[in-house]
């Protein structure tokens, strides 16, 4: 019976992933008019998503329909390459270097040394776009992204008990944008967060219920891969350098299940310059907004929500 209900539950993805190509066929060739958001599901380990979409702003809901925690994160990638490429010269270097931290005792300070040379001139040609921050098992998140025509792989490399990457356990998918424009508009933010280099800065009223928040990365060169937020619910006693070492993916039980952290919406690696919204719900309580490549793992926000 269970089979059975996961059967139809699969039948009933592959029907509205058909309708959803359908219906975004019908819709360029009508007018190239369309106001655009699509569903991402996340399985334990795998995404179920269209295949394209059009460019311009796209409105993802993302749903944790797996048992660990899962997040997406959307990188562009040079034109001309694919998820294979993306799979062999990039995700394979880098679990690579993962197997020596937790197998073999690798010091984190080494990490790039050992990884650089391995990794194709083209990986700096990748343009990290936003994604969600980490999902819970069970929950959803809602983000908005501008994406330019071109090929995107969606990627989570959250690690299982065992310590293998999600990504490499299968949650790597290709995406392609479309020359077709969405005509959707950003969402209307409640709470802005500015991030720099150094900084991160809360505009709004933080109280219990939805808020739309807007993420602008201020333009600055020195931070190459990007900037992204956590939001991550804690007890009055959490302990914030713990939450520091479980956010740092070098760390051998760092972004690994059982999650000790309740994450609570947020936005995955950003480029210097861009805008993007993620929507989430905030209890009374408080909450950490971390970032962890500002200030080189280190921005924290502890704020109470009432
Ligand atoms: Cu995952």
């Amino acid at each position: 019976m269970k089979q059975l209900i996961k059967l139809l539950t699969f039948s009933a993805i592959i029907a509205g992933l058909i309708n959803q190509t359908a219906q975004a066929q019908m819709h360029s060739s009508e007018a190239d008019h369309s106001d655009h958001s699509i569903t991402i599901i996340a399985e334990d380990y795998a995404y179920q998503a269209p295949n394209q979409i059009p460019s311009g702003w796209t409105t993802m809901q993302f749903e944790n329909h797996g048992n660990e925690d899962h997040f997406l994160l959307v990188a562009k990638v040079p034109d001309g390459k694919t998820l294979e490429d993306y799979t062999t010269q990039i995700v394979m270097p880098f679990n690579e270097v993962w197997y020596a931290l937790r197998d073999d005792g690798l010091e984190q300070e080494l990490v790039f040394e050992k990884l650089m040379p391995n990794l194709p001139e083209w990986f700096a040609g990748i343009e990290f776009m936003g994604g969600t921050g980490i999902v819970p098992a069970g929950e959803s998140s809602e983000i908005t992204l501008r994406l330019d025509p071109g090929t995107y792989i969606l990627e989570c490399y959250f690690k299982n008990e065992d310590g293998e990457l999600h990504s490499v356990e299968g949650m790597l998918r290709e995406l392609t944008v479309t020359d077709s424009q969405s005509d959707t508009t950003p969402p209307e933010a409640d709470i802005n967060i500015t991030l720099s280099n150094f900084d991160m800065d809360i505009q709004g009223d933080l109280k219990p219920g939805k808020h739309t928040f807007s993420v602008h990365i201020i333009e600055n060169p020195e931070q190459g891969f990007g900037h992204n937020v956590h939001v991550v619910r804690v007890d009055e006693d959490a302990n914030i350098d713990e939450l520091m070492r479980f956010i740092n993916f070098f760390e051998v039980d760092g972004m690994r299940t059982p999650s000790p952290f309740t994450f609570a919406g947020g936005m995955h690696l950003m480029p210097a310059g861009a805008t993007t919204y993620f929507t989430t719900e905030l209890k009374s309580g408080r909450y950490i907004f971390l970032s962890e490549y500002t200030g080189f793992l280190g921005v924290v926000q502890d704020v109470t929500v009432e």
